[in-house]
């Protein structure tokens, strides 16, 4: 049967294509509720060609709904999802507040989509980063163990909501003005710069907390705990798909040939590998669709034993990093 699905956060950068992943994809919508902060309340935003009215989040909201998709950040997350259960909703969360709770499944469906069989009241969206990167890592892993993997991400200005896309726009006109722009979504100017991820210092290891996130989320999803991790998170100058490289050390000896035949079969993964032309995954084509993007496949110089590749990936982080896993994990709950 159709099912009632509210949005929690609507009118954010995640919302709007929540929105859209549900209408392009099918998805058996008997009545959709957009919620968003009173600021929106009586907004409209269009949906199967209506225009549906933004109501303000209450505890009200999810009487009579079966699936909400939470993108509103981890506080209301905390605060609203309790509700929803209680109201006997399915959550299908995008925020860390659940993520790393031992009783809910962290799900991107082409790694770990069997947890959903078991019926989870709540499921975790994973941190963009984690997402995209698990999308190459385990087809790679399923054949060959990964035992170490050393990150670097150019991550894009949507990963911090649609305030931050538009600050890219707008410090990006001044700059070119020769006007003074006052940063004032991101810590740095964001014109023709780059920073570290904005996510706060963990004084002990120096590590940000999109690091720690990262790292902590790819363990749990490809269930390998002894997996060793160590990223670096930048933001870049790009609006809406993230980036990486990838450093990948395996259990046994591995070729670039073997890697790109077994990602070549993974599903949501793109090869985009073509040496001559040098032409690699860039955020603008991975922008707007639903792939993620890998290539550079080659072996590690640095690696006289043959265990390491160097990859590089682009994956769009409102869709596979957000929108669409929230979509595909919904279309897998059972019904
Ligand atoms: P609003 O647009 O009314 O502020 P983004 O990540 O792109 O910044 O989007 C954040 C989303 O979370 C927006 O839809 C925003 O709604 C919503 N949001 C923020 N604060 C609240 C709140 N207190 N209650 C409900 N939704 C909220
Ligand atoms: C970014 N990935 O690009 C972050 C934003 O864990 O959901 C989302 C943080 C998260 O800034």
């Amino acid at each position: 049967r159709p099912l009632n699905v509210a949005i929690v956060g609507a009118t954010g950068a995640v919302g709007i294509e929540l929105m859209g992943c549900l209408e392009r994809r099918g998805f058996p919508v008997a009545s959709l509720r957009l919620l968003a902060s009173p600021r929106s309340a009586g907004k409209t935003l269009p949906f199967r060609g209506q225009d549906l009215v933004v109501e303000p989040l209450g505890p009200n909201s999810f009487d009579g709904i079966d699936v909400a998709l939470f993108s509103a950040g981890a506080t209301i997350s905390r605060q609203y999802a309790p509700v929803a259960v209680a109201a006997g909703c399915v959550v299908v969360d995008n925020s860390s507040a659940f993520r790393m709770d031992e009783d809910v499944p962290l799900v991107v469906p082409e790694v770990n989509g069997a947890l959903l069989a078991d019926q989870p009241k709540v499921v975790a969206n994973p941190n963009c980063v984690a997402a995209i990167a698990v999308m190459a890592l385990q087809p790679l892993h399923a054949h060959n163990k990964v035992t170490r993997v050393i990150g670097a991400t150019y991550q894009s200005a949507s990963g911090a909501g649609a305030q931050a896309m538009a600050e890219l726009e707008a410090s990006t006109a001044a700059y070119l003005k020769g006007e003074a722009y006052a940063p004032q979504v991101l810590p740095h100017p964001y014109a023709f710069n780059l920073f570290s991820h904005n996510a706060g210092v963990d004084a002990e290891t120096g590590y940000n907390g999109e690091e720690l996130k990262a790292m902590a989320e790819i363990r749990k999803i490809m269930s390998a705990p002894d997996m060793r991790l160590s990223f670096t998170c930048v933001r870049v100058p790009v609006l809406r798909a993230h980036s990486m490289s990838l450093v990948v050390e395996f259990e046994n000896p591995v070729t670039p040939g073997e890697a790109e035949a077994w990602l070549a079969d993974a599903p949501g993964v793109r090869l985009v590998n073509d040496h001559a032309a040098n032409h690699y995954p860039m955020p603008n084509e991975a922008s707007g669709g639903d792939d993620v993007l890998v290539g550079r496949i080659r072996a590690d110089l640095s690696d006289p034993t043959g265990r390491t590749l160097s990859l590089f990936l682009s994956g769009d982080q409102l869709l596979k990093g957000a929108a669409l896993n929230a979509v595909q994990i919904a279309e897998a709950l059972p019904r």
